[in-house]
């Protein structure tokens, strides 16, 4: 068995991590079953730069090989916003359901709706170089919430190909296609080869 650590306290990634790596024979442990980690300071200007942060922080602290995500929604229209602070929108604590009202409220008269979620996974080990892998999906901002599933802000995130917001997709669904099932593949693929 092949454990990696997550180096993050989101439950919905946390979730989504466990959906696509445990089915590919590794046991993700969360950072908070390593006990009272404190917290990196994402003060990175990019989604990169905060993954490398975050994924350090765990690497230096316990001398182990730990992944990150640093994720996010950026809307065209309102010039990429809120992108790496995403999770900050509004208040980190803000629940979801009054973020999303907002979003919609404020594109109530917008006709340029694309969106896309980015994400960057970094991959950290004792005394080697950081690795980042990132991808996007592309989406558009919805008229109205739909759907239970995913977290965040999937109820608003309307996929155009599969015709449902992220909320209204199962988990393969959205892990076939989201930013953040992109990108691990990617860093899969690097994984799996020789370093
Ligand atoms: P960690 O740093 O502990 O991992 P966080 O929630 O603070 O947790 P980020 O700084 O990367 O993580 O913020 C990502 C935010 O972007 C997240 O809180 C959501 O608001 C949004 N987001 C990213 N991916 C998402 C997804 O798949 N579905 C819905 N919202 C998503």
């Amino acid at each position: 068995m092949k454990q990696i650590v997550i180096a993050s306290s989101n439950a919905g990634k946390i979730r989504e991590f466990r959906e696509m790596l445990e089915p590919r024979g590794y046991t993700v442990i969360s950072q908070n079953e390593l006990g009272d980690v404190g917290e990196a300071d994402e003060t990175g200007t990019t989604f990169r730069e905060n993954a490398v942060i975050k994924a350090a922080y765990i690497t230096n602290k316990f001398g182990i090989p730990a992944i990150a995500d640093d994720s996010g929604l950026e809307i065209d229209a309102f010039g990429g916003k809120p992108g790496v602070y995403s999770a900050r929108f509004l208040g980190h604590d803000t629940p979801y359901e009054y973020k999303n009202r907002i979003i919609l409220e404020r594109m109530e008269n917008e006709e340029v709706r694309t969106c896309r979620y980015v994400c960057a996974i970094a991959y950290t080990e004792p005394g080697k170089d950081p690795v980042v892998f990132e991808d996007t999906c592309e989406c558009l901002i919805a008229r109205e919430p739909k759907g239970e599933n995913g977290f965040g802000y999937d109820p608003i995130i309307y996929y155009e190909p599969l015709h449902k917001t992220m909320a209204e997709m199962t988990k393969d669904e959205k892990n076939a296609i989201s930013h953040r099932g992109k990108a691990l593949v990617k860093l899969e693929n690097w994984l799996n080869e020789d370093h």
